[in-house]
């Protein structure tokens, strides 16, 4: 057996905050997470890499299972790459939309005025596709498992959102089905299987999104206090 490595800690002092200020910056990061909205109306204009690096470096902090990171961001940005996906995730769309979607999700989706078309893969200028890696490939050839990966990449894609949010940018969380395509198109090993495909930019000038309506606190939230 392998010997386990002996925990190493250090200081953590995180800056504690006045009561005013705390009160304040939640109430403000909650309005700037409100305003965000998933958004299919792309304007081509190019986004720096240094922020895209700067929003993965973001989600990347995330906290995931025995520290494992369990994710790899692919960022795509060539425009034959990116109709490539856009053809591949028709072809499915197509065939979810007409046929292997049920009645009652097609409803669920006619609010949102959804389709099999996806023009916007085309148009935003940088298509982060999100791989989670369900094991670490070892040097001598065996696997070595992650854990609670569905929930870590989960919370980081969470987190690349936000970020994206904080600078000004609009994104989508786009899940064509089946997703295996990606793997193919972008090359990546057989570890790594595709989680998310966000789309991220600046809205179109014309931009539109749905009107709809956020439960609120009291639908959410149950408080168990003395
Ligand atoms: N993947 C399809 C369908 C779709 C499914 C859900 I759940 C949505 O919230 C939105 C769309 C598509 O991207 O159109």
């Amino acid at each position: 057996m392998e010997q386990s490595q002996s925990p190493k800690f250090i200081v953590y002092r995180p800056a504690r905050l006045g009561a005013t200020e705390m009160r304040d910056r939640a109430r403000h990061f909650f309005d700037l997470l409100d305003g965000r909205r998933s958004v299919r109306h792309f304007s081509n204009e190019p986004v720096p890499d240094a922020v895209i690096d700067n929003l993965i470096r973001a989600a990347s902090t995330a906290p995931s299972g025995a520290h494992k990171q369990p994710w790899t961001f692919c960022v795509v940005s060539d425009p034959a790459l990116k109709h490539a996906i856009r053809e591949a995730a028709e072809e499915e769309e197509r065939e979810s939309y007409n046929g292997r979607m049920p009645k009652e999700w097609l409803e669920d989706l006619a609010p949102l005025g959804t389709d099999w078309r996806k023009e916007f893969l085309d148009i935003a200028p940088c298509l982060i596709v999100v791989f989670k890696r369900a094991y670490e490939p070892q040097p001598d050839g065996s696997k070595r498992k992650n854990y609670y990966v569905e929930e870590s990449v989960g919370i980081a894609c969470g987190f690349l959102l936000a970020a994206a949010r904080n600078a000004g940018l609009v994104t989508l969380t786009h899940t064509p089905s089946p997703m295996n395509f990606l793997a193919k198109l972008l090359g990546r090993p057989e570890n790594e299987r595709a989680f998310l495909l966000i789309p991220i930019g600046y809205p179109a000038e014309n931009c539109e999104v749905p009107d709809l309506v956020r439960k609120p606190l009291d639908e959410v939230l149950v408080r168990y206090a003395s």
